[in-house]
């Protein structure tokens, strides 16, 4: 045996050079296997643990523990049961606070500050407003009387769909993850969850909370491995697997619906963003750029809802891009695991290529480089990191692809317009839709520019501001369906109606 393996976000060995070994969650047990891969820190590159890849039988073993998990004594177990359980897995989470921010800032460079704050509260809070909603939620009634005299009673059931294949991406994992996990397990579903390669220690921890929480074994298993022709493939071409759910990149959504396509099984997708903002003249300013810059630079860009795209009004063009520029300079791009730090790394330096790619086209192309562009130098071990400075652009064409195409990093271009009519038509010109951000002290316009926006959130004055109670998902290539209180409980579920004559 392993000396390593010794839970399940892997104990260390007694040597000093052996790393944690990050196992799947199956059937109740943390497996291990043949394969692994190095899990990194992409603030200065190292190895932070190796992680256990699954290969197909082990996908199809998870698949299979759900499937029996379907059949055991999950199924007996009534909402309030199901509830209490993800109270408790909340209270996990919870519990084990610290070292959830560590794992999630060490996989994905981002501020221990911004985890602390965003990342694992909301991981927590997923279950514990899931659960609340299972409990409230009503069903359907309805009393039926047909024009030849007879009278019945409809109504509604909720079943499980069944085995959940769940694949997240690694920008907010836990939180993306638990946002699917916990309405899937308060609906009574298994699932079989597959976080991206980049971050695999948070939901490694999770498996953890799940077992302590007596979460019946099957019901929550946990492969880790990559995407195309690994354990993510395996898992959505699996013909036991009865939905799967996934948020990540538009193109990965078109891959997995192929894969989905042959066994009919339902699909909900979050995918990719070219988000816009519009800014009008009237707008509180101060507000705007510290929420707007938000908007713009949080988790280093890469959040499925940052505004790439800001249109400003032309009186306060000029204003808008200097103080930008100044919020820009004056986020302090530092180590992820110190407390004043606001900006970290990006996801990997293979990432980082692909923004400062974008970055040279913006100049071939002509853009004015209002700040950023590059990479800044520290002298230390996060020369050897992926990060890049926050990047400000302006003079492009709409139709360059740096104004069109979702970049993912700490970068915005700014365009000015002259009418309302002009900016609600730049601002839909995109195959994407998934949110929109207007900043206006004027309320009648506020509403009729929200109207016209096509996505699927609109924020006035403020950015990622989240009732879980609500519809989230996008249009065009950015998703297919909602998920987000009654929403998702629908997607998970099959909703049985039962119709009862009662006379006639
Ligand atoms: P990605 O699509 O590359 O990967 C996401 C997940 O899919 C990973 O777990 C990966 O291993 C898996 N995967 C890749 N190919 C697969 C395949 N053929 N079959 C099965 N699984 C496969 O996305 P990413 O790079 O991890 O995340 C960034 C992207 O996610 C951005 O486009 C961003 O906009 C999007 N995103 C969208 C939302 C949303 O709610 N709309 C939220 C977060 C991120
Ligand atoms: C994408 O990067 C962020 C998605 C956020 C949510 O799905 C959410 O529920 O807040």
């Amino acid at each position: 045996m392993d000396t390593r393996l010794m839970a399940g976000s892997g104990a260390t060995s007694g040597t000093a050079t052996a790393p944690k070994l990050l196992g799947n969650f199956v059937d109740g047990q943390f497996v291990y296997g043949n394969r692994e891969f190095d899990d990194i820190n992409p603030a200065d590159s190292s190895r932070t643990a190796r992680v256990a890849e699954a290969g197909p039988e082990l996908v199809d073993q998870a698949v299979t523990a759900a499937r029996r998990a379907l059949r055991g004594e999950w199924a007996s177990w009534g909402v309030r049961q199901r509830a209490a359980l993800m109270y408790k897995v909340a209270d996990g989470i919870e519990a084990r606070f610290d070292e959830f921010v560590q794992a999630e800032s060490a996989d994905t460079g981002k501020p221990v500050a911004l985890a602390s704050r965003l990342d694992v509260p909301r991981g927590a809070a997923n279950f514990r407003a899931f659960a609340d909603l299972i409990k409230t939620a009503g069903l359907e009634a309805f009393e039926t009387e047909t024009p030849d005299g007879k009278q019945a009673l409809n109504y509604t059931v909720r079943k499980p769909v069944g085995v959940v294949g769940i694949i997240t991406p690694w920008n907010l994992p836990l939180l993306l993850l638990t946002w699917k996990v916990a309405p899937a397990l308060a609906c009574g579903n298994a699932v079989v969850v597959k976080p991206s390669e980049e971050t695999p220690a948070s939901a490694t921890l999770l498996a953890e909370v799940m077992r302590d929480a007596g979460v019946p074994s099957g019901v929550f298993n946990l492969v880790h491995g990559f995407g195309e022709g690994s354990t993510g493939e395996y898992l959505v071409s699996h013909t036991e697997v009865d939905a799967v759910t996934f948020t990540g990149e538009s193109r990965t959504g078109s891959a997995i619906m192929k894969a989905c396509a042959p066994g009919l099984k339902s699909v909900s997708f979050e995918l990719g963003g070219k988000n816009p903002a519009i800014v009008f003249a009237d707008c509180d300013r101060e507000q705007t750029i510290a929420e707007l810059g938000d908007g713009i630079f949080l988790n280093t860009g890469q959040v499925c809802l940052c505004a790439e795209r800001v249109y400003v009004e032309r009186a306060i063009f000029d204003w808008f891009v200097s103080a930008m520029k100044y919020k820009a300079e004056s986020l302090k791009i530092g180590w992820p695991t110190e407390r004043d730090t606001q900006l970290g790394s990006l996801i990997s330096t293979a990432h980082r290529e692909k923004v400062l790619s974008y970055f040279r086209m913006a100049k071939e192309q002509g853009a004015t480089i209002v700040t950023g562009g590059g990479v800044p130098s520290f002298g230390d071990a996060r020369d050897n990191g992926a990060y890049v400075q926050p990047t400000i652009l302006t003079g492009l064409p709409e139709s360059s692809c740096c104004v069109t195409d979702e970049i993912f990093g700490p970068v915005c271009h700014i365009t000015p317009f002259d009418s309302e009519q002009e900016a609600v038509a730049m601002a839909n010109d995109t195959k994407y839709g998934l949110a929109a951000s207007i900043w206006t002290n004027d309320l009648k316009r506020a509403h009729r520019v929200a109207r016209q926006m096509n996505v699927g959130i609109t924020w006035v004055n403020c950015w990622f501001l989240r009732d879980l109670r609500t519809p989230f998902g996008g249009v065009g290539r950015s998703g297919i369906g909602r998920e987000g209180g009654m929403h998702s409980l629908n997607f998970y579920s099959e909703l049985n109606n039962i119709c009862v004559r009662t006379s006639g």
